[in-house]
Parts: C-alpha cells; sequence; structure tokens
C-alpha cells in the first residue's frame, strides 16, 4: 500500500526535467522528514517495482519509462466520471470476467473495473481460451448496467471495438486498426485484440453486462504462445514501441464511457458509423461458423441499422447472422 508520502515523493520525482536529479535534502526539507527517512521511503518504493536510481552526490531520479503496472498509478492516470471507479486491480487472477461478475452479482456498480497483470485461464467466445502472460499486456472486465434490451447489448461490443480503435490510434497514430466482425481488431491482418461480451438478464431487462478487453500491448516473440503465433500480433511487434499499459488503460475508459454516454442517450447510429469506417469485411467472400457449428458461405454485404451482418449466399438469398466466427 502506498502512504500519502510515498505518493508526494512520487509526484516530487515525476515533475519537471525527467533527467534532473532531486537531492535527498531538498525532499527531506520539502516533506519535512530526516534524510533516512526519505531513504527508506524510496527502498519500499523501489521494492514495489518503480525503478529510482540514486546518486551519491546527486540524489534520486525516476526511470519515468517504466512506471509500474498497479493500481496507484492507473487510478491517478484516469479522466473518467464512471468507468474505472472503482478500479480493482490484480496480479494475477483465473480471468477478470470472472472476477467482474462476482462482484455485480453482489451489487458493484456501474463503470466497477477489473484490471490484471497475468490471467491464469483468460476467456475468450465459446469455451475458447485468451492467452494472458504476464507482465505485457492489458486485460480489463467493466460492469455496465445499461437500460437497454437483451437483444441490443451486442452494441455493446460495437462501443467497445470502436474504443480499442480510437485509443490505438490515439497512442501510435501510424497505425491502421481494422475491425473484423464480430470482437476482433486487427493490426495487419492478425489479431491484436478480443472482446468478450457476457451479460445477465431477465427476459426483457439486463441485470448486467460484463465487458471483457483483452489487447497485446508489449507482446514480443519471446514469450508469445506459440499456438497463436500465426494469427496474432501486439502493438510492440508491428511497431518496435513500447506501449505505456497505464496510460492505455485511463484513455480506452475515457473512450468507453465517451461511447457508453451516447448509448444511454438512445443513441447508436453514429457508434455504428464509425465501426463501419473500420470494419475490414465488406465485399468479401467469408464462411461463417455459427455456435451450433453449423457454416454458411457468401459475400459480406455489411451490418444492418442493429449491426446485424448480412450475408448474400451463392444462390442469392441474404441471411441475417447474430453471432459467430467470420473466416475470410
Ligand atoms: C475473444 O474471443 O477474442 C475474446 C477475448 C477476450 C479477452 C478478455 S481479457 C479480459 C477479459 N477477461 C477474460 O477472461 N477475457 C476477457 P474469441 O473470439 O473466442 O477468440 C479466441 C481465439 O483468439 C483463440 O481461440 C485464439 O485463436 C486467439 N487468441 C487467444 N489468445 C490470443 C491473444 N492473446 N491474442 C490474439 N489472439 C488470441
Amino acid at each position: 500500500m502506498q502512504t500519502p508520502t510515498d505518493k508526494t515523493i512520487l509526484n516530487i520525482l515525476k515533475k519537471g526535467d525527467k533527467k534532473v536529479y532531486h537531492s535527498g535534502e531538498s525532499l527531506s526539507r520539502s516533506l519535512g522528514l530526516s534524510r533516512t527517512a526519505i531513504w527508506k521511503h524510496i527502498r519500499k518504493l523501489r521494492d514495489s517495482g518503480y525503478r529510482i536510481e540514486a546518486r551519491p552526490s546527486q540524489g534520486y531520479r525516476l526511470e519515468c519509462l517504466h512506471i509500474p503496472f498497479n493500481k496507484p498509478e492507473l487510478t491517478a492516470g484516469l479522466e473518467t466520471l464512471v468507468m474505472g471507479r472503482p478500479l480493482h486491480f490484480y496480479r494475477d487472477v483465473e480471468s477478470t470476467n470472472y472476477i467482474a461478475s462476482e462482484l455485480a452479482q453482489n451489487g458493484a456498480p456501474e463503470g466497477t473495473c477489473v484490471i490484471a497483470d497475468y490471467q491464469k485461464r483468460g476467456k475468450g467466445r465459446m469455451g475458447r481460451a485468451w492467452e494472458s502472460p504476464p507482465g505485457v499486456n492489458l486485460y480489463l472486465s467493466l460492469i455496465l448496467r445499461p437500460a437497454l434490451s437483451p437483444v441490443d447489448a451486442p452494441r455493446l461490443t460495437f462501443l467497445a471495438a470502436n474504443a480499442v480503435i480510437e485509443t490505438i490510434k490515439k497512442t501510435l497514430p501510424s497505425l491502421h486498426p481494422e475491425i473484423k466482425w464480430p470482437n476482433d481488431i486487427l493490426i495487419n491482418d492478425k489479431k491484436t485484440a478480443g472482446i468478450l461480451t457476457e451479460m445477465n438478464s431477465e427476459v426483457d431487462r439486463i441485470n448486467f453486462v460484463i465487458l471483457g478487453i483483452g489487447i497485446n500491448l508489449n507482446m514480443t516473440d519471446r514469450v508469445f504462445p506459440e499456438n497463436i503465433r500465426s494469427v496474432a500480433t501486439s502493438i510492440r511487434l508491428e511497431t518496435g514501441e513500447e506501449v505505456d499499459r497505464v496510460r492505455f488503460a485511463g484513455l480506452l475508459l475515457l473512450e468507453i464511457e465517451k461511447e457508453y454516454n451516447i448509448i444511454k442517450r438512445g443513441g447508436f447510429t453514429s457508434i455504428l458509423d464509425h465501426w463501419k469506417r473500420y470494419s475490414n469485411i465488406n465485399g468479401r467472400r467469408a464462411r461463417i461458423k455459427q455456435a451450433d457449428g453449423k457454416e454458411i458461405e457468401g459475400v459480406v454485404l455489411g451490418v444492418d441499422e442493429d449491426g446485424v451482418l448480412c450475408l448474400k449466399k451463392d444462390d442469392g438469398g441474404v441471411v441475417k447472422v447474430f453471432s459467430g466466427d467470420l473466416m475470410l
């Protein structure tokens, strides 16, 4: 746990020119503590993952490029009103969606967010696994309690896809992420992020939705699971740039909040329009495997005003597909 003094020391070290050392004397003066006490706080911060360099005649310097991924940093970076408040952070979990679902069942409010550094049993759709190694990516689940009819819940997957796209573009404008219906975000045709929308509902009302998002940020070849190498990538692999996970999470929650406010006001058209601009399947031949195992093939016409996929079969008939796995 960070004490108020730990936080004050960190704030001082984060301010101003990142190359400047802050002398033990100036820190002890501004905090009214002995230099030994300052040193003890620095040691504790180091133990909790902060890289703080200490130079005998100059003082302390925080390596700002390697800010640890932890709850105080994630919370301090939030600019949202609802999303991520409160925020639960874990070093490792089975799955953030399980934890969020338990919290929701116990009455946790909308916006409650669960983030983990590592998932031992990250979940994909239809019983599949989401590879979630530690120290590199973002695994996040949000509790939403929308006043939507259960049939409109897929709108939230569209919202999440848009938010991931916008966050990637704001983080690295040179990238051209694309959406592959229904829940994949691709970079250079490889999967970089996936969305798992789980719902707890009655016939006509949603109790809560867990919006689970996994994004491969800094996964490199060394930690890339063998089984997904040919189909998946990470932002780091595509650009060589290391992504600040704390900043990315803060931006993502802000984007989600913006889009969710539109949905709360009853809007969906602008969300769908944005989604369509980044969707990469229109006019392409595709095979769709549905949950019951049946496959259909044809040319993708696009999505209708409710976000349902329209596929033109070879016999000319048009079918509407609500969910499934699409293969191009
Ligand atoms: C998804 O499922 O794409 C939804 C993934 C959601 C993950 C988040 S992480 C936070 C939250 N907590 C959870 O436990 N889950 C959510 P699906 O469309 O079924 O895709 C799964 C397939 O993607 C797998 O069968 C693999 O082929 C591939 N895959 C697995 N891990 C991957 C990874 N890290 N990156 C890219 N592809 C992956």
